[in-house]
C-alpha cells in the first residue's frame, strides 16, 4: 500500500471500513479534486467505493438513508452551498429519524475565502456569512466540522465518524477544495460506536419498577419501536416476546422488525388510525402498554397519547414507568432484564402459560392467557393470523374478477391495498417466522402510508416509511439506495401524485442503474388528498369544496418512462384505471420473463379525488356533522 496519505484518500478509506459501498451525491468543481483522488483509488483497486451520481441532492440524501437504514451508515457528498443547502431537507430527516450519515460538503479554496474577506471577492456559491453552510448543518448533525489543514484532518474525521455512530445519527465535514489533496497522517485502527452503558442502579430500579407494574396488570402489551430497528434489537425482542408469551404490536415505524407471521404479533397500533381490532386490543383489552423504543411521533400515535400510569415507555436512552423517569437505561440493557426478570424458572420449567405463572396475579382473581386471547378475538381466542389481519384491513374486500376481461369495480385505496397485499402474500415461500418474501416494501407519507401500514410482512425489516419527518417524495429517492443495499430484494415504493412530483427525477437513477423496482404513483386525480384531509376534511363527506391550493397539475405519469429510460436502460410506464388493468400490470410484475423485468417500472393508479384510505375514517367522523360512517 501506498504510504503517502492525503485527506480525501483518508476518508475514503474510512468509508471503505465502516462498509459502505456507495456514496450518493451530487458534484461541483469544489468537490472536484476529492472525486479525483476516488478515481485514482478505484484504479489502484485500494476502495470499492462507487460514486452514485442522483439528479438532485434531495435524491442523494434520500438514497443514503434509503441505504444507512439497511446497511447502518450510508454517505453523501455535494458542493457547496446550492448543493449543500438542497441537501437539507433529507439530512433533516436522517436527525430526526436516528439514521447514520455521513455529509461531505467540498468548499472554495482558502485563497477564496480570503479574497472574501479582504476584497469581498464572492465565488461561486458562496455567501457573505463564513459560516453558512457549517452552521446550518450544526442545527441538523451530531457534529460538523470544517477542514482548512490536511494534518489535523484525520482528527477531525476520525472523530466525526465516531459521532455519527455512537449517536446514530447524521455527521457533516466541510472540506476546503484545497486541502482534498493536502497530505495528512495515515489512518490508525478502525472507528467503532462508543459502546453506551446503563447506570446500573437506575437500570436495576428500572427493572424493578417496570416489573411490579406488569405483575400488577391482567393484560399487558408490548409495543415495539423504532430504536429496535436502529439499534438492532430484534434478537432481544424476539426472546422477550418468546419468553413471555406476551403479545406485542408495533409502531409503523418498527413495521417489521419481526416478521408479522409471528404468533404474537398483533398488528400496526397507529392510534386512531389503527386497524378497529388492532386498536380495540391495544386501548380497550390490554390494561398495560410498554412501549420499547417506541418515539412519540403524530404517525406512530395517530391521534392519541402515550401518557399516564397505563404506560411504560422505554426510549431515549432512559425508561418511564407511570410518572416514574429513569434516565441512563440503555433499551437494549432494560429489554434482556425485563426478559431475565419476568421469564422465571417456573416458566421455562412448567411451560405454563405466563398469566397463569404469576404475572397478573393481582388481587384479582387472574385472568388466563387463554381467557385475554379469546377477548382479543371473537372467533376462537388465538392471535389473528395473517388471513384474519386482512380481512380486519378491509382487505376482505377485494372484487372478484370474472374470467372475462371486465374493467371491474372502480379501484379505490383500499380495494388497491387489499390486493396489494395479497399479490405479496402469493409471492411468499415458507410459513411461520422463517417465510421468506423477494419484495421490499418503501412507503411514501399521505395516503399511501395509511393504506400500506397493514401490509403484511413476512419477513422481517421488509418495510420502511420516513414515517416522523414525512418529506414527501422521500420514497423514490430512498429506493435507490434500498436496492443497492439489498440487490437480491425488488422494491415495491407506494407514493401519492404529489409527492412523486417532488422527485420523479429520482427514477432516472432507477433507470440508470437497471434496478427492478416497481412504483406506484397514487393519482386521486391530481390532488394533495391529506393536506385536504387534515385542513378541511369536510370536503370528503360532500360539504365543502376542495382547496384550490391542493389541486396538481395534471401530469402523463406513465410516459416518463420514455423519458427517463433508453434502449439500454428501459423502463416502462402503466396506466391503470380498473381493476382489470391492475390485475394485468401485476400479472407483468410476477412474470420474470416478461420485457418490462429488465428496469424500473412505474405503475400510474387513478383513483377518484374523493376517495381515502378507510385509516383516516375517524377524522371525517369526528370532525364533519352527520358524515357517514363507512
Ligand atoms: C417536502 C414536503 N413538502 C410539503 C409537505 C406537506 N405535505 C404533506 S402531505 C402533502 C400532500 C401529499 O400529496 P400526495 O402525494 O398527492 O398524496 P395524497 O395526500 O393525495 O395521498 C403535502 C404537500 C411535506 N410533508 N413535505
Amino acid at each position: 500500500m501506498s504510504e503517502t496519505w492525503n485527506v480525501a484518500r483518508y476518508l475514503i478509506h474510512r468509508l471503505d471500513q465502516l462498509g459502505i459501498d456507495n456514496l450518493f451525491g451530487v458534484p461541483g468543481n469544489h468537490l472536484g479534486p476529492f472525486l479525483e483522488v476516488l478515481a485514482e483509488e478505484r484504479a489502484a483497486g485500494r476502495t470499492k467505493l462507487t460514486w452514485i451520481g442522483t439528479p438532485t441532492e434531495v435524491g442523494a440524501g434520500s438514497a443514503a438513508d434509503g441505504y444507512a437504514r439497511i446497511r447502518g451508515v450510508g454517505a453523501v457528498a455535494v458542493t457547496y452551498g446550492v448543493g449543500a443547502f438542497s441537501l437539507l431537507n433529507p439530512i433533516g430527516g436522517a436527525y430526526v429519524e436516528e439514521i447514520p450519515l455521513i455529509v461531505l460538503n467540498g468548499t472554495p479554496t482558502y485563497e477564496q475565502w480570503l479574497n472574501l474577506r479582504s476584497i469581498g471577492l464572492i465565488t461561486s456559491h458562496m455567501s457573505q456569512r463564513f459560516e453558512s453552510n457549517l452552521d446550518v448543518y450544526r442545527q441538523v448533525t451530531a457534529d460538523a466540522q470544517a477542514i482548512s489543514i490536511g494534518g489535523l484532518a484525520p482528527r477531525q474525521i476520525d472523530g466525526a465518524l465516531s459521532v455519527c455512530l455512537s449517536t446514530r445519527r447524521p455527521v457533516y465535514l466541510e472540506v476546503t477544495e484545497d486541502v482534498f489533496k493536502a497530505e495528512c497522517a495515515a489512518p490508525q485502527g478502525e472507528i467503532e460506536a462508543t459502546p453506551r452503558g446503563s447506570n446500573r442502579s437506575l437500570l436495576k430500579s428500572a427493572i424493578e419498577a417496570a416489573v411490579a407494574k406488569i405483575r400488577a396488570s391482567r393484560r399487558p402489551i408490548l409495543w415495539g419501536g423504532e430504536e429496535i430497528d436502529r439499534l438492532r434489537l430484534a434478537d432481544d425482542f424476539q426472546s422477550l416476546v418468546d419468553e413471555t408469551d406476551l403479545p406485542f404490536c408495533t409502531t409503523i415505524g418498527a413495521k417489521s422488525i419481526l416478521s408479522e407471521n409471528h404468533p404474537r404479533f398483533h398488528g400496526v397500533y397507529n392510534g386512531k388510525a389503527s386497524l378497529p381490532e388492532v386498536r380495540r386490543m391495544f386501548k380497550d383489552v390490554a390494561d398495560l402498554r410498554i412501549g420499547l423504543g417506541a418515539w412519540s411521533t403524530s404517525k406512530n400515535l395517530g391521534g392519541d397519547v402515550d401518557l399516564g400510569e397505563d404506560w411504560i415507555k422505554a426510549a431515549h436512552e432512559g425508561v418511564t414507568v407511570g410518572s416514574r423517569f429513569f434516565p441512563k437505561v440503555q433499551l437494549g440493557d432494560f429489554i434482556r432484564g425485563l426478559r431475565a426478570a419476568l421469564s422465571g424458572p417456573r416458566l421455562a420449567a412448567s411451560g405454563e402459560d405466563y398469566y397463569q405463572a404469576g404475572i397478573g396475579q393481582s388481587a384479582d382473581a387472574p385472568e388466563s392467557r387463554v381467557e385475554f386471547l379469546a377477548s382479543l378475538s371473537e372467533t376462537d381466542g388465538a392471535a389473528p393470523d395473517a388471513a384474519s389481519m386482512a380481512a380486519i384491513a378491509g382487505f376482505a374486500t377485494i372484487p372478484a374478477m370474472a374470467e372475462t376481461a371486465t374493467p371491474g369495480p372502480p379501484l379505490t385505496y383500499d380495494n388497491l391495498f387489499a390486493r396489494i397485499n395479497q399479490f405479496l402474500d402469493e409471492a411468499t415461500e415458507g410459513t411461520g417466522v422463517g417465510a421468506t418474501n423477494p419484495y421490499y416494501v418503501v412507503s411514501d407519507a399521505a395516503f399511501a402510508l395509511l393504506g400500506s401500514q397493514n401490509l403484511h410482512r413476512v419477513e422481517r425489516r421488509s418495510f420502511f416509511a420516513q414515517n416522523a419527518w414525512l418529506a414527501i417524495g422521500y420514497s423514490v429517492g430512498a429506493v435507490t439506495g434500498v436496492k443497492l443495499a439489498r440487490p437480491d430484494k425488488r422494491s415495491l415504493v407506494f407514493v401519492g401524485d404529489g409527492s412523486f412530483q417532488e422527485t420523479c427525477q429520482e427514477m432516472s437513477s432507477h433507470a440508470r442503474l437497471r434496478h427492478d423496482t416497481v412504483v406506484f404513483v397514487l393519482n386521486n386525480e391530481d390532488f394533495y388528498g391529506i393536506e385536504q384531509m387534515l385542513v378541511h376534511p369536510c370536503f370528503y363527506a360532500g360539504q365543502e369544496p376542495e382547496a384550490y391550493y391542493n389541486i396538481l397539475h395534471p401530469w402523463n405519469y406513465a410516459r416518463l418512462a420514455e423519458v427517463f429510460g433508453s434502449e439500454k436502460t428501459p423502463m416502462t410506464g402503466f396506466d391503470v384505471g380498473s381493476f382489470a388493468e391492475l390485475e394485468e400490470v401485476l400479472r407483468t410484475i410476477a412474470d420474470p420473463g416478461h420485457a418490462a423485468n429488465r428496469g424500473p417500472i412505474l405503475v400510474q393508479v387513478r383513483l377518484a379525488r374523493l376517495d381515502y384510505p378507510a385509516a383516516i375514517d375517524y377524522a371525517v367522523e369526528e370532525k364533519c356533522r352527520g358524515a357517514n360512517p363507512r
